[in-house]
């Protein structure tokens, strides 16, 4: 670690959190004896934004003056989101700062603490241009990753990396300045206003060759949690739209560097935790269907899968929707999902849930294999896309 400087800035980007959590974090941050700015990038002066902004209030001289508070401004097309906030705090880091690294982590972490601005930027100051957190996960959790980015990656990019970042969706990560001014000039990226900022900035890591380090966080990312998995729709839907639009990129990472930390093991608590209400989601999964969302499973999911999809609208059986046929229900995703109708992003979000509750019948009854089962997923598209003609 390099002593005596001050050069890193770190952003929380925030939109509603619990002001206590966001307030220690921040204090945290400034703690740390190579933090010289603190960006807090706000989706609007809403209550939060008050709050931390009676917070500066009463902090000393010195540390006020290192605290830049602001707005999102609209960049993107998309949904105004985390991806404008971030996109916001990358120009105005490169505009208005002069730090050396720019580290991102979330407001609402509970277990943040400044000993992760040191992990990240250890990787940093070895000559990593990247270096962002994975954690430990409850094994029904992560399920917009696993089922729609790693698969995702792994559909699209099969001969790169990608597929094997851990959680390529992590908003806790640190980069130089270099990548920082690319960034603020990517339009993939800067298009990225939602959800999709987080795979956007991904892709964009693939396609500069950066030299990446995934730096494991034992003790876990304590978060808000969601209470059903309708919370993950809008996330779903966009981390799975941001792909399929840029399907046709061609990334080559063979001469990439790519290294993470080796996982010893998983504690069992993060085996057995059920991440969302099982039942609930049933009942959320068979209400609200269209006429139209029928249509578009009849109409673009293979027959064997379509039958079954519309049996389970009556009786709630999500036994079938295991991962290799969750492969062919992606492969009719990437082919014909239009997020502009409202029709398609409910279907995509019902045709997850029914894998989201298959992994967790099976998390239940048998974690270990439930996380192999995943991983096998991620391979399994892999091979498949490498072997078609
Ligand atoms: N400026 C701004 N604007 N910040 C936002 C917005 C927005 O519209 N929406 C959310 N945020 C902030 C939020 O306050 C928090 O600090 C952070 O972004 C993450 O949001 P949160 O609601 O805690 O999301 P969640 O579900 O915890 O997701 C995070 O982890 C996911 C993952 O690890 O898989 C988030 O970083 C996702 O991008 C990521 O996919
Ligand atoms: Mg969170």
């Amino acid at each position: 670690m390099e002593r005596g400087k001050k050069d890193i800035a770190v952003c929380f980007p925030f939109k509603k959190e619990d002001i206590e959590d966001f307030k220690r974090n921040v204090k945290e941050a400034l703690s740390h004896e190579r933090v010289r700015d603190i960006l807090l990038a706000g989706h609007s002066e809403n209550e939060t934004y008050k709050g931390v902004e009676s917070f500066i209030n009463t902090l000393s001289d010195d540390e006020r003056s290192r605290i830049h508070l602001f707005t999102q401004k609209r960049i993107g097309s998309k949904r105004p989101g985390k991806g404008d906030g971030m996109n916001t705090a990358i120009k105005y880091f490169v505009e208005n700062t002069r730090s050396r690294f720019l580290h991102f982590y979330d407001a609402d972490i509970k277990s943040f603490d400044r000993t992760w601005i040191d992990r990240v930027q250890k990787r940093l100051d070895e000559g990593f241009d990247v270096a962002r957190c994975f954690f430990p996960r409850a094994y029904t959790d992560a399920m917009v990753t696993w089922n729609i980015t790693r698969t995702g990656f792994a559909y699209t990019w099969p001969d790169t990396i990608l597929p094997d970042i851990e959680q390529p969706l992590g908003g806790e990560l640190g980069i130089r300045r270099e990548v920082a001014e690319k960034l603020s000039m990517d339009e993939l990226v800067l298009d990225a206003s939602d959800w999709s900022i987080d795979t956007a900035l991904t892709i964009a890591f693939a396609r500069y060759n950066v030299k990446l380090y995934e730096v494991y966080i034992k003790e876990g990312k304590h978060h808000k949690l969601y209470g059903k998995l309708s919370d993950l729709e809008t996330m779903a839907v966009e981390c799975f739209n941001v792909i399929k639009e840029n399907r046709r990129l061609v990334i080559d990472t063979s001469h990439m560097v790519y290294e993470k930390d080796k996982i010893e093991s998983v504690p069992e608590e993060y085996k057995k935790r059920i991440a969302f209400d099982i039942d609930g989601s049933i009942k959320e999964f068979k209400s609200g269907w269209t006429d139209e969302m029928k249509s578009i499973v009849k109409e673009y999911l293979p027959k064997d899968v379509s039958l079954k999809v519309l049996d389970a609208v009556e009786d709630g059986n999500y036994d079938f929707m295991d991962t290799n046929m969750w492969y062919d229900v992606y492969d009719a995703l990437m082919k014909h999902f239009d997020i502009k109708k409202q029709a398609w992003r409910r279907v995509l979000f019902k045709l997850w849930v029914l894998r989201v509750l298959n992994h967790a019948k099976l998390a239940l009854k048998d974690p270990d294999e439930s996380l192999k089962s995943l991983q096998e997923m991620v391979e399994l598209f892999r091979k498949k896309r490498l072997s078609r003609v």
